[in-house]
């Protein structure tokens, strides 16, 4: 099912839902905007479901808790709605235990309100456990929810203060950090492997890299640190951006952001993700740096073309008040990439001009590898 407000954005749905390993076996367009469901929609929804056979309804969108309950009541079937979908992607990457521990944070503090919404119904009457468990059940899991938040909470505090000081400690050693950052796959992977030499994985599907990995590189007598990260997605809810925060604290600590861009993309979905991208940045205070837009994927636009989305994306940042140097790469074809390792070391020093050292060339060459998928 996918509602109102995202139906322009179907192929992202299908993709989201192939990257959590659902396949779909029909789709719903919502007419209707809201966040409510009728009787009568959560009706026509579950049967359609039930007649596709369906295990899982997505309901690719935002719901209200009641709504949520309702079509769960109403169909029998697990329904996640597009947080929870996210969620599960982030889940089947999962690898340390500071990503379980914001996974479950984020999933916990999305659930609260379902949760409730569960009491609530029980002490009306309803019967609630089509589902799972009764209404002092549910009241006793509110309970530990909300504990085992807190509990989180310190935890990755902790995590992170120690996080801080190491990044710190190799700022102060005179490391540049460049953070790669952009809409889920622009290339930010690709990019990071074709100046690296590494073999991280790539591909179409959303959210490829969960959690950012770093590289050292030389480039004229400057190390930096580059930091390959998550990618964004459109009006990324509250209870993940807490769960990503930790995977781009990177881009707030950075000397310098490398905002991929994938030039590829038609003018208008340009347009939406360079502004979701910025709006998530300056949420996480991250934006406040000097910002080298690497506008990939050249080898598959006419010029003509990039030209025109070039100036829109010129356009677009200064009407958000953002200053960035633009830089056109191809990670496939490995194009530009040293002008781009020249602006950011330009950059993090906050020069103008390249510096005498700049001309000697990339000490970390990019060593040839596999076709990147
Ligand atoms: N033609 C072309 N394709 C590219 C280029 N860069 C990346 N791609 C393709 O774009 C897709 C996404 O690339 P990734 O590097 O995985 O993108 P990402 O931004 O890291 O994606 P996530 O980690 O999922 O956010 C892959 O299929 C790449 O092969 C490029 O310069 N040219
Ligand atoms: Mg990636």
């Amino acid at each position: 099912m996918i509602s109102r407000e995202y139906l322009d954005h179907l192929e992202e749905a299908l993709a989201i839902a192939e990257s959590a390993n659902y396949e779909v076996v029909d789709i719903i367009k919502r007419s209707r905007p809201g966040r409510r469901l009728s009787d009568e929609a959560a009706r026509r929804i579950s049967e359609r479901a039930h007649r596709a056979n369906a295990e899982v309804i997505i309901y690719y969108g935002n719901l209200e808790p009641s709504s949520l309950y309702k079509l769960e009541k109403e169909s029998k079937l697990k329904v996640l709605d597009r947080v929870l979908i996210i969620l599960e992607i982030f889940a089947l990457h999962a690898g340390s235990k500071e990503s379980k521990l914001q996974i479950e944070m984020a999933r916990l503090k999305h659930e609260l309100p379902l949760i409730r919404e569960y009491i609530r119904r029980a002490k009306a009457g309803e019967q609630v456990d089509f589902l799972g468990p009764g209404r002092y059940a549910f009241e006793a899991y509110e309970k530990h929810v909300i504990t085992r938040i807190a509990r989180i909470r310190r935890e990755l505090d902790e995590l992170r203060r120690r996080v801080k000081t190491q990044e710190q400690a190799r700022k102060d050693s005179g490391v540049v950090l460049a953070s790669i950052v952009g809409y889920a796959s622009a290339g930010k992977t690709s990019i990071f492997n074709a100046i690296t030499g590494e073999r991280q994985p790539t591909g179409p599907e959303y959210f490829t890299t969960l959690f950012a990995k770093h590289k050292m590189v030389n480039f004229n007598n400057t190390k930096i640190m580059l930091i390959d990260t998550v990618g964004f997605v459109r009006d990324v809810p509250a209870e993940i951006i807490e769960s990503f925060y930790s995977t781009l604290q990177e881009a707030s600590l950075a000397d310098v952001l490398i905002f991929v861009v994938d030039s590829s993309e038609d003018v208008s979905a340009i347009r939406e993700k360079v502004a979701a991208g910025v709006s998530l940045l300056s949420k996480l205070n991250a934006i406040n740096k000097p910002i080298i837009l690497a506008m990939n994927k050249i080898d598959l636009v006419a010029r003509d073309d990039l030209n025109k989305k070039e100036s829109l994306v010129r356009e677009l940042l200064s009407h958000m008040g953002i200053k960035a140097d633009l830089v056109e790469v191809s990670a496939v074809k490995k194009l530009n990439l040293e002008a781009l390792l020249e602006k950011v070391s330009e950059s993090a020093r906050g020069a103008g001009g390249p510096s005498e050292t700049l001309r000697q060339g990339v000490r970390a060459e990019a060593r040839p590898q596999a076709d990147a998928r």
